[in-house]
Formats: structure tokens, sequence, C-alpha cells
């Protein structure tokens, strides 16, 4: 089986990685996860898509929001609440230990691969789990209310303000972490997973020398759009925000660079022959693990056809 490398982040990311790791060996897989989402938040360094991958492999992830742990409790955030702490960001109990539990790791020199692999082993994870640059990146989003961080306009201002536009701060000094750019050199292909293309994959994309790399490795994507719409999170609307037609062939068009094969789901199957790139249609809605894991066995076959 040829070694893959999978580019994930956010919810749908979450969502095929499951199949992923369930169809190949953690000797064959790894993931690269974005950071770009990440932020420091009641003294906490919180790593959202590495939460939600973590979770997800581990199989406790909350099924229903897609982020945080199942079967939570909040004593934290009401006991936060009474005091007049900022409850915005909903942490769980359980949650909120992971949070604590790398901010001291971090605290203490470890680097955030080295912290998400601690946390991945407790959780009897084995496919590599690596954040795709050990150095801060901050996704920054330029709205009709001024430039708010990630996190403010994806939680606490809901995705309502209108984008004008993306920046990723540290980008520039960031480097591809070290494992990630061997993992790369030593992979056959690469699957990008349905995240937002802009906000959850633009990230990994714009570190130095990763575009380059990635031109040279039989590359797919599967689009987050589906009939115009995303399943979850503000693609679509960011799309319209920023004058792109909310579809399919938007996205393959976003990522036509460096993609030799595109997936979508079969409601756009039409759309296929207005995308230059080789595409196939099939189902992408993941509602079960077997959905994850058939999606995960489609993109596996179309990617063979580049290797
Ligand atoms: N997303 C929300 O919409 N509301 C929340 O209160 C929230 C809390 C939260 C806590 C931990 C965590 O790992 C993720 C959390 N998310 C929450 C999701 C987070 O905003 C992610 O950035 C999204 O998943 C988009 O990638």
């Amino acid at each position: 089986m040829p070694r893959i490398l999978a580019i994930t982040g956010g919810v749908g990311g979450a969502k095929l990685a499951s199949g992923l790791a369930s169809v190949l060996d953690p000797s064959d897989l790894a993931f690269a996860v974005n950071t770009g989402d990440d932020f420091e938040h009641l003294g906490l360094k919180i790593s959202p898509d590495i939460d939600s991958l973590t979770y997800a492999l581990a199989g406790i992830n909350n099924t229903e929001t897609g982020w945080g742990r199942e079967g939570e409790s909040w004593n934290f955030l009401s006991a936060l609440k009474e005091l007049g702490g900022d409850t915005w960001f909903q942490l769980g109990d359980k949650d909120l230990a992971l949070h604590l539990h790398r901010t001291t790791m971090l605290n203490k020199g470890k680097t955030l691969t080295e912290a998400t692999e601690a946390i991945a082993a407790k959780l009897g994870i084995r496919h590599p789990i690596i954040p795709m640059s050990d150095q801060p990146v901050s996704t920054l989003v330029d709205t009709c209310d001024g430039e708010l961080s990630f996190q403010n306009y994806f939680v606490k201002e809901k995705c309502e303000p209108e984008v004008n536009g993306f920046r990723f701060q540290g980008i520039e000094s960031a480097s591809l972490q070290a494992k990630l750019d061997q993992w790369i050199e030593g992979c056959q292909g690469i699957i990008i997973c349905p995240s937002n293309p802009y906000v959850s994959v633009d990230p990994f994309l714009k570190l130095n020398g990763v575009k380059e790399k990635l031109a040279k490795i039989p590359t797919i994507a599967v689009s987050p759009i589906i009939g115009g719409r995303a399943l979850k999170g503000p693609a679509a609307k960011m799309m319209r925000e920023l004058g792109i037609s909310s579809s399919a062939e938007s996205v393959a068009e976003h990522y036509s660079a460096f993609i030799d094969g595109f997936v979508i789901d079969e409601a756009d199957k039409e759309s296929a022959n207005s995308i230059k790139i080789p595409t196939i249609s099939t189902n992408t809605v993941m509602l079960t693990l077997s959905d994850s894991i058939s999606l995960a066995e489609n993109c596996l076959g179309f990617l063979e056809r580049f290797l």
C-alpha cells in the first residue's frame, strides 16, 4: 500500500480522516493538520483542528458538533460563568483537561508536535497526527467589522461578519514541521480532505515550499462544497462574500495548480464535465463511519490512477 499524507482541518476533514485511518495502517498514513485556528484563551493554548482530529481518531468525539468530546460535563464553564469569566468559547470539563495538559507541556518547552504525540499516544491513536508547523500561524479574517482572529470570527461572531479576505500571521517565518517534511518526501500520494479550502487548507499550502513539494506528488482533493453548500461551517458563505461561486468547480479551480484529481459528490456529478481536472463523483456525505470508510476507499482507488 502506498504511503499517504492526508491534509485536514475542521470537522469534514476529521470525518474522512477516520475513514482513512480505518483502511490504512499507521505506517502508510499520516495527517498534516491545520494550526491556523489555534489561539490562546484563558491562558490555555488551544488547537481546535488538532483536537477535532485527535478526538475523532480516538472515537471519543462529539459527533453532533464535530468538536470537543462526547459525554462532556460543563461544571468548569458554569462555575466560570458564575465568576463572570469569558464563556463564549465552550470548554467541557474533559476537553479542558486536554488544553491544560497541552499548555503545561508547551510551557515546559515541548513543541506542539511533541505535545500532540504525547496526547495521541495516551488516547491510543497510532496514526501520526502532525501539526503543519511548530511555529505559530494565526488565521486572521478581514471582515466588514475589521480584522478578527479566527475563533473570534467563527465562534464569538458566529461567522456573521462579511468576509473580505484572510491573513495568516506568522506564515512567512513558520517552517513546515520536520517530520511532515520527511513524510512528504517518502509518500506516494496526498489526499486533501473536505475541509474549508480558505481557512483549513490554505495555511498549510502557503507554508514555504509546500506547494512545490505537492506538485511532485500525486494529489487529489475532496470537495467540501456539495450542491453549492458546505455541510458544516462557513465555506460557502465565505466564497459568496469573496465573489466566488460556491460550487465544487470553484474549489477545483482553487486547488487546480497542484491536484491531479478531484472528488465531488454525486449531487454535483453533472459539473464533472466543466472541471478540467480528472474528476470522479461519489457519495461524500459522511453520516456514519462506514460512509467515511467507503469515501476513503473511493479516494484511494482514484488516487491509484495517478501513482
Ligand atoms: N466551535 C463553536 O462553534 N463553538 C464553540 O464554543 C467551540 C468550542 C470549541 C472548544 C474546543 C475545540 O477544540 C473546538 C471548539 N469549537 C467551537 C470549534 C472550533 O471553533 C474550530 O475552530 C472549528 O472546528 C473550525 O475549525
